[in-house]
């Protein structure tokens, strides 16, 4: 029986699952396991509010500019406060970073600091919203790497690989919570009724034949000849997989959940249209790195186009990245092909 079976029809919330999990770990402190709860805690009160986004009350904007330049939707400013609110306080983190806020989120100093960090994307596809369309949050974990004072800068710009945990929610037609420690994906449903997440999707692992591409192909006239290669490979019967269908909602953690559970490639190329983009749209510390992790739990992979996401070593906290994520043979082709382009151009 796989371990996934071995939780069929068995009816168990998340606070449970996780610290069963904390329970293989001995020399687990809890601190993880709790910060997984308020996490847990924080995707039901932002669900409070998402399935509310068509009311007068929260419609509009809130009129500030984020750091991207980008109009800061109230949800999105609800969401922000909601995660940091919950987390400030805690003594279990030294600093948070969300894409949201320009520096780092320092720990108030009336509160102790502990030892992780958390990264953070607090409402994803905000222009999505009005519009009733899917919308995430994304979360990353590390453990802190300065050793004393309050955290710094340093311990947000750590390589993926070093996540201790990542996950999103997804505020969908149900509300889902999808997180990994490094032990398997496991996906949880948000029974309204009840007010809690259960256990619906145990140890989830990428299907070996992949149905979805999906990529902005609003954007094809811009973009490299190697992308272009790619979606053409993608489009047609290969021996190693058939052709495709393409889906793509443009709403990162939708995209990304509905090729996780049927198999596909989500890209986000550098594309020549926007110079202000030259790396991609999408961000590498709390967007492409904890979705990385998640992939490569799943049995999958995530590559910029030349190498893993998760060994990149961050340089500033809002960089963006060119991302390729879904099953391993896809975003190996995906850097296949970019590098023959390259190569051919160069020569
Ligand atoms: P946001 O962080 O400003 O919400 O933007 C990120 C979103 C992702 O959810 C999505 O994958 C992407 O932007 C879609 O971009 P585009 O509209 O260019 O296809
Ligand atoms: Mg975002």
């Amino acid at each position: 029986m796989t371990d996934a079976q071995s939780y069929m029809g068995k009816l168990i919330t998340i606070d449970r699952y996780i610290l069963e999990q904390q329970q293989s770990h001995p020399e687990a402190t809890g601190t993880l396991t709790n910060l997984l709860y308020d996490l847990a805690l924080a995707a039901k009160i932002i669900a409070s509010k998402t399935t509310r986004a068509g009311l007068a009350e929260i419609l509009g904007s809130a009129g500030e500019e984020n750091v991207q330049g980008e109009e800061v939707q109230k949800l999105d400013a609800f969401a922000q406060r909601t995660i940091f609110r919950l987390n400030d306080h805690t003594g279990r983190l030294a600093v948070m970073a969300s894409e949201e806020v320009e520096d780092v989120i320092p720990i108030p100093e009336r509160f102790s600091v502990g030892p992780y960090v958390l990264v953070f994307d607090p409402l994803d596809g905000s222009s999505n919203i009005d519009m009733n369309v899917s919308i995430g949050t994304v979360f990353g974990i590390y453990r802190r790497k300065t050793t004393t004072g309050r955290g710094a800068l340093e311990d947000v710009l750590q390589p993926g690989r070093a996540l201790v945990a990542a996950g999103y929610i997804l505020y969908g037609a149900s509300t889902m919570m999808v997180y990994s420690t490094g032990q398997g994906v496991h996906g949880f449903t948000l029974d309204p009724a009840i007010g809690e997440f259960l256990l619906s999707h145990p140890h989830l692992m990428l299907p070996a034949k992949p149905k979805y591409y999906s990529v902005n192909q609003g954007y094809q006239p811009y973009w490299a000849p190697g992308v272009q290669a790619y979606t053409a490979w993608l489009q047609h019967d290969t021996p190693e997989k058939p052709g495709l269908s393409l889906r793509y909602i443009g709403s990162l953690v939708a995209d990304f959940h509905r090729n996780l559970l049927a198999g596909g490639v989500f890209y986000y190329p550098a594309d020549h249209k926007d110079p202000q983009k030259p790396g991609g749209k999408l961000r590498l510390v709390y967007e492409a790195n904890p979705l990385a992790f998640l992939i490569e739990q799943a049995g999958g992979y995530a590559s910029d186009g030349a190498r893993a996401i998760l060994d990149i070593q961050p340089e500033q906290l809002h960089q963006r990245v060119p991302l390729f994520i879904g099953n391993r043979i896809l975003v190996e082709q995906a850097e296949m092909l970019l590098h023959q382009q390259d190569a051919t151009v160069a020569a």
